[in-house]
């Protein structure tokens, strides 16, 4: 399958690629370029999740995710705020310490009841918009019961930003510009708009994909709704330039003539009044330098050795050899297609059985959601078949571990292993991809990339499989196991230098750059209050 034409990170403005931002290669860089920016302003992120979970006390952890983390770090250093749905016990407010000298930072964490944070998040968010995003038709839930619940959850959270920004205990804060994050919180922009007050610039992130308007078929209700809700905002990004464009369509279907674009600024004349807008592209990563380091360190090595020998992959032995699948239980990342495709791969070559197994890594997620427990069970069956199947001895073909793992040895298990299967249907970008490919290193293991992420559409010389197409992707994944191993370390070596130069450190500066270098953002308010 032939590789897309380069479209490494295009999209992003000339100006921004020969900026300082293509220069950024670490936290340091990071620190510095938004300093040079924004001088002492702190920053204020706004996520469903929180960065954090509470243990007690002063004390709490950092869970794994990589893109929370980069952003904490950036925060604990420039200082700012974050407000977050509170995700564990504890106070509503945390004072995340910073390291020597630097200034932490305040965690506002929102309490919403159960019932109404089941209507965001089962209901609305991963009920109807993620099935929605990810072109999953069928699952799509009824958007009438539960669109109330997503408004008014981001009606709380735009409140709980306004009180943080104007709370007096801390005499307030002038944050040099807001970020906020995901499909959950599409409506926080408008909502703090309508609730009125000067607001510095708002940027919002798209982590997921934009699907293409539907031809022909009206759109569903409550899209018109989602979409307004973003122009709210000042520039709102996208993983990919197909996204971007994709959402551009999307308003031009909805809005007509009153909307128009010029290759930088989407402007439309809405209800409540003229948007102006960025829409940009900023292809979202990894550090791909703590990948490279966790999968050499012993410290991860030695507990990767014994969880592979206890999982009946000793390295080394002759059975000991595996394919990796690290992914939430989540329908979008084709764990069937998966398994379909391991069932080819033995099926084309007997040979491979008792030589080469599944390890799939796969925490369960959004269990509160029906379509999710179904597809659990469904996973569950489907391994089980396989394993009857092609059992020989104590060897399985499916080894399933359903937990997270930390990446300190989840590292070196992608170093270890004779590929990566990534197989998603749909995916925003697919940070697992980048994270194997940072891990091997030296390494030659292949990558075998969905082409329906973002990862496939924004790097080249990969090898793309297709999901949706079991047989040939098997058939792909056989030769690229066969394939010279210089020709396999000389592509993750291609690939290793590319995530170099495009980091999550760039990503962020990406994203900032703008907002922060806006004149517009001394504290007037950007749009004028609805009347
Ligand atoms: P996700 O759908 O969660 O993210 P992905 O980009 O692959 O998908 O990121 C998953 C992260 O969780 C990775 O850092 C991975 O290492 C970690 N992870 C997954 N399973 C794990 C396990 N068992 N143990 C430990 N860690 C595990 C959403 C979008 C993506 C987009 C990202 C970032 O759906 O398309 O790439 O946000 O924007």
């Amino acid at each position: 399958m032939a590789a897309p034409p380069s479209v490494v990170h295009a999209g992003i403005p000339e100006t921004l690629r020969s900026s300082p931002v293509a220069e950024i290669r670490g936290p340091g860089d990071l620190v510095h370029f938004y300093r040079e920016l924004a001088g002492s302003a702190p920053l204020l992120v706004v996520t469903n999740r929180e960065p954090v979970v509470w243990k007690g006390e002063e004390h709490f952890v950092l869970p794994p995710g990589g893109v929370s983390q980069t952003i904490h770090r950036l925060l604990c250093q420039v200082g700012g705020r974050w407000v977050a749905l509170r995700d564990s016990g504890g106070p509503d407010l945390l004072r995340i310490p910073g390291g020597a000298g630097d200034p932490g930072y305040r965690l506002d964490r929102l309490e919403v009841p159960p019932a109404l944070l089941d209507g965001h998040y089962a209901g609305f968010s991963n009920g109807v918009l993620w099935p929605f995003f990810h072109d999953e038709t069928d699952r799509i839930g009824d958007a009438s019961n539960v669109l109330g619940a997503y408004r008014e959850v981001n009606r709380r959270v735009a409140g709980k930003v306004l009180d943080s920004l104007r709370d007096a205990s801390s005499g307030g804060i002038r944050p040099r510009m807001i970020w906020v994050h995901d499909y959950q919180l599409a409506l926080v922009g408008q909502e703090m708009r309508r609730m009125g007050g000067a607001l510095p610039p708002l940027a919002f992130f798209w982590h997921i994909p934009w699907s293409a308007p539907a031809g022909g078929a009206p759109p569903p209700h409550w899209l018109f709704e989602v979409v307004t809700g973003l122009l709210a905002y000042d520039q709102v990004g996208f993983q990919t330039e197909l996204y971007r464009d994709r959402f551009l369509d999307t308003v031009f279907s909805l809005y007509g003539s009153r909307a128009s674009w010029d290759g930088e600024t989407l402007s439309v004349s809405t209800a409540f009044g003229l948007r102006r807008l960025h829409p940009g592209v900023f292809p979202i990563s990894v550090d791909p330098d703590h990948f490279r380091m966790m999968a050499r360190d012993p410290a991860g090595r030695i507990p990767a050795f014994s969880l592979l020998s206890d999982c009946g992959l000793a390295p080394g032995t002759p059975s000991g050899g595996y394919l990796i699948s690290v992914d939430r239980m989540d329908y979008s990342k084709g764990f069937l297609e998966r398994l379909s495709l391991m069932e080819a791969l033995y099926e084309n070559d007997p040979s491979l059985v008792g030589r080469l197994a599944l390890l799939q890594i796969a925490p369960p997620t959004r269990l509160s959601v029906e379509a999710y427990r179904r597809y659990a069970e469904e996973v569950e069956r489907r391994s089980e078949d396989l394993n009857r199947r092609f059992s020989r001895g104590e060897w399985r073909p499916v080894v399933t571990l359903a937990r997270s793992l930390d990446p300190s040895l989840l590292s070196p298990l992608y170093r270890l292993s004779r590929g990566c299967l990534v197989t998603a249907t749909r995916d925003g970008m697919n940070l697992v991809a980048k994270e194997f490919l940072a891990s091997q290193d030296g390494g030659s293991a292949p990558l075998f990339l969905s082409r329906h992420t973002g990862t496939a559409m924004t790097m080249e010389g990969l090898s793309l499989i297709d999901p949706a197409d079991p047989a040939l992707s098997a058939r792909i994944v056989a030769q690229g196991l066969a394939m010279d191993r210089r020709i396999r370390e000389s592509r993750n070596r291609q690939a290793l230098a590319d995530l170099r130069e495009h980091n999550v450190y760039r990503w962020m500066a990406e994203n900032l750059v703008g907002p922060l270098s806006s004149t517009r953002n001394e504290g007037t308010a950007l749009f004028a209050r609805p009347a």
